[in-house]
């Protein structure tokens, strides 16, 4: 049997008491594997740049197999950009290829960089206008409910490119579910972790990583997805959200 395990801290008290929020993470893992997830996400809770936690939430619950959706992992590769204004033009360049309109792309680039304070979900926007389409406000569509099907093999891919760290191994996870949503084109995202300025656009072909996308220390983060203006939000909010999804590792990939 599987179970999903999620965790979200904060500090100042529980998000909904309006503690800021400092991380959360989540896995897909064998009974036999709850423990020792369970174990890494306090730690990281406790120990985040962000801030160190006074308030973390855990909830551990079993899937029902038959509702597991396998889907494959999107191939790496990262672009060229050594300034964040480098950066955000050749973000905007892979949205245009992949099928976003240039104001869209732009206004895009535009309602993440003017987040005030971190988002925690992402806003669901217009792939030819960039107008926002979910209601989610401030709080946004928090993609959820996925991990890798195979963690040894998803660790060699990122070995194999050099990739280590934490926000990668996830992003790519959260990005594959995304792309594989119907009425989804693109997606922009940079984190909202002050020393980590590398983001990326992904498409349905590829997560395409963009050093710089943000300045050294900026608090500003959070994620875009370009959706076609014709597309059921209901459904797309409710398979980001809830459908459990395994990705299976590439095995040839770039980076
Ligand atoms: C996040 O912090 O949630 C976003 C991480 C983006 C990772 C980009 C990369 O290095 O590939
Ligand atoms: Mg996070
Ligand atoms: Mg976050
Ligand atoms: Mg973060």
């Amino acid at each position: 049997m599987l179970y999903s395990v999620k965790m979200r801290s904060a500090k100042g008290g529980a998000h909904e008491l309006g503690g800021k929020h400092i991380s959360g993470a989540e896995r897909i893992v064998n009974q036999e594997e709850i423990e020792r997830s369970v174990q890494a996400m306090i730690e990281r809770a406790f120990q985040h740049e962000r801030g160190c936690a006074d308030f973390i939430n855990l909830k551990i619950e079993q899937i029902v197999p038959q509702n597991i959706v396998y889907i494959r992992q999107l191939a790496i590769s990262t672009l060229a950009a050594d300034t964040m204004l480098s950066g955000r033009n050749a973000a905007v360049e892979k949205l245009i290829n992949s099928g976003v309109t240039k104001a869209a792309a732009l206004s895009g680039i535009e309602q993440l960089a003017g987040l005030s304070e971190s988002m925690h979900g992402a806003m669901l926007l217009s792939s030819t206008t960039g107008q926002r389409l979910d209601a989610a406000a401030q709080r946004g569509i928090r993609v959820s409910n996925m991990d890798v099907a195979d963690l040894p093999a998803y660790r060699m891919v990122l070995r194999n490119c050099g990739l280590l760290d934490m926000h990668v191994r996830e992003a790519v996870v959260l990005a594959s579910k995304v792309q594989s949503a119907a009425g989804v084109i693109a997606e922009l995202c940079w984190s909202d972790d002050l020393t980590y300025t590398t983001g990326y656009v992904a498409n349905k072909s590829g997560y395409y990583r963009i050093p710089h996308l943000k300045l050294l220390n900026s608090p500003n983060g959070g994620r875009a997805f370009f959706i076609k203006p014709d597309t059921n939000i209901e459904v797309l909010v409710s398979y980001l959200e809830n459908t459990p999804v395994l990705i299976r590792p590439q095995e040839k990939v770039g980076c």
